[in-house]
């Protein structure tokens, strides 16, 4: 392709070559997919890039992540992830002429960042990653080779014997050139195709390989019918637009908080749970094991530290499972070990004192929730349920092992990113209805929400309308101190514009902290209002 390097060339093929290396880069990506839909055992090139992204990203920056996009970070931060490579390639397509060594150096390390991300990824346990990484380093090399040797001018070939031989000069007809575009694009389009193709493929057999049968097989030995849990309680689930007492956890309304860019499909026949570190007798568990065991239903209200005033990210369920003590029973926790610590498949760590456990508060290894095996969303096979602590220092989703060791000795997945080493949940309320900003008619409007301090428990919760004396809401029943309570209070409402705020007290009596303070570094603070109109 040397004869591509003059600059007049160089300066009207320059975008075509970009954007050879654009989609020789999509390409490399997509072969990634590929594999990743070939076994559960091989995560994504993209996932496993973006995964690191996620692990070094300061505190600060994963936080504001979650804080401003939700759970949009994640789509966010792949999408990124592609156009930057895309972007890449397309830089390497537009140097790659002047420089022959550019697209195999672009491509040579484009193998071994790859293969250096899958191999730090915990979820990619098949062993042939470097063939994962090679593959698609060289798929998008031989794009790229085949996508600028379209571009490259069509040369004539005649014999002169005054030249010595064979000479070769390029056609630089307007022909010549519409056909070696024209050829350009032909390829370009197939192999666009080709790699658009690769990923739907790699997508498609990602799905069928998750485990909805295995999980649909899985026996949870539920005791409880959900929907009598809610009936054995005077609740008001009645109240249009109020959180229902159980949070229904069929499709995405239970909150999702974790820094999994995809969830972990875990095959429940590989699956085991290993109790380590300070026990007399370390012990590992298989999914079997656990279903043979005595399990309990447990109606617990979990939260994140992440939510704001008045914000989404709590629920609560029937969790059923093992109650940790038992566990760790089994295993015999030596005198000394002053932390439990979660480790997930996808290796994420929380870890709590375990003396919390000593007043009795449900704890459990949850395989079920409201009834079915736990979704995949929400830790399956298994995870850590614990009353009364923050999901970020508790709650291990996809749990392979629990690891007994001192305070001093280890943190957690979120402490060296700047929060606090112990999560007890704080006393919350939030307003449900009316909703913020909303415009009502004149008379009597119901005003209601949940507050929750589990394990302490609800004594009151008392609504100011504007400047108004606080009064004292009706709270409906909860089955346990460890849930959120619904509450509610008629609110003869005059016309104009009014605001409305709710306050807490724990079990104890302690009103609900005023703020207000941000999540960090411990959870949010401060007394939820909403502004309504009464026209
Ligand atoms: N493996 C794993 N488990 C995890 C997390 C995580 O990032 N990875 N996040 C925790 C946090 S911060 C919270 S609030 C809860 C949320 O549980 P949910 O998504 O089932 O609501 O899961 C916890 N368990
Ligand atoms: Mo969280």
């Amino acid at each position: 392709m040397s004869s591509t390097d003059t600059p007049a060339e160089t300066g009207t093929l320059a975008p075509l070559r970009a954007l050879a290396g654009a989609i020789s880069a999509a390409m490399a990506l997509a072969i990634g997919e590929l594999f990743d839909g070939f076994s559960t055992e091989i995560p994504s090139l993209v996932i496993s890039a973006g995964d690191w992204v996620i692990d070094v990203a300061p505190g600060q920056v994963e936080r504001s992540a979650i804080d401003t996009l939700g759970t949009a970070d994640k789509p966010a931060l792949v999408i990124g992830t592609v156009i930057l490579t895309l972007l890449i390639g397309a830089l390497m397509g537009k140097f790659s002429s002047r420089h022959k060594a550019v697209a195999p150096t672009v491509f040579t390390v484009f193998g071994l960042i790859g293969w250096w991300f899958l191999a730090r990824n915990p979820l990619a346990t098949s062993g042939i990653n470097w063939l994962v990484a090679l593959v698609a380093a060289a798929g998008g090399f031989a794009t790229f080779k085949v996508l600028t040797a379209a571009l490259a001018p069509r040369t004539a070939k005649r014999f002169d014997p005054t030249q010595g031989g064979i000479i070769e000069t390029p056609i630089e007809s307007p022909a010549a050139a519409h056909a070696s575009r024209r050829s350009f694009f032909g390829w370009a389009g197939a192999a666009g195709a080709g790699a658009l193709a690769f990923t739907g493929l790699g997508r498609m057999l990602r799905n069928r390989g998750n485990f909805d049968q295995a999980r649909d097989a899985i026996e949870i030995n539920s005791a409880t019918d959900v929907a009598e849990v809610s009936a054995s309680i005077e609740n008001f689930d009645n109240i249009e637009g109020l959180s229902s007492y159980i949070t229904d956890n069929s499709g995405s309304n239970f909150y999702r908080i974790d820094s999994a860019l995809t969830i972990p499909q875990i095959n429940p026949d590989d699956w085991s749970l290993k109790i380590t570190g300070m026990v007399d007798n370390p012990i590992e568990f298989t999914l079997a094991d656990l279903q043979s065991m005595e399990q309990v239903d447990q109606t617990v209200t979990i939260s994140c530290v992440s939510n704001p005033v008045g914000g989404e990210l709590v629920g609560n369920a029937v969790w059923t499972g093992i109650p940790l003590t038992r566990l760790l029973e089994i295993a015999q926790v030596q005198e000394g070990a002053t932390q439990l610590v979660g480790k997930s498949a996808d290796g994420w760590t929380a870890g709590f004192p375990p003396s919390v456990l000593d007043d009795g508060r449900s704890a459990l290894l949850a395989i079920g929730m409201n009834g079915i095996p736990l979704p995949e969303r929400h830790g399956f096979p298994a995870r850590l349920v614990i009353a009364g602590l923050y999901g970020y220092v508790s709650a291990t989703k996809w749990i392979t092992e629990i690891n007994m060791t001192t305070w001093e000795d280890f943190d957690g997945y979120w402490i060296p990113r700047g929060w606090s080493k112990e999560g007890p949940i704080k006393t919350t309320s939030r307003i449900d209805v009316p909703s913020h900003a909303s415009e009502l008619p004149q008379g009597t409007q119901t005003v209601a929400g949940v507050a929750w301090a589990p394990t302490r428990g609800l004594s009151k919760v008392e609504v100011r309308i504007d400047d108004g004396e606080w009064q004292e809401a009706q709270l409906a029943e909860a089955v346990s101190n460890e849930t959120w309570v619904q509450w509610k209070l008629d609110w003869d409402a005059p016309v104009g514009d009014h605001v409305i705020r709710v306050r807490a007290y724990d079990g104890n009596g302690d009103i609900q902290p005023e703020g207000p303070k941000r999540v960090d570094p411990d959870g949010a603070e401060g007394w939820h209002a909403v502004v309504v109109r009464i026209a």
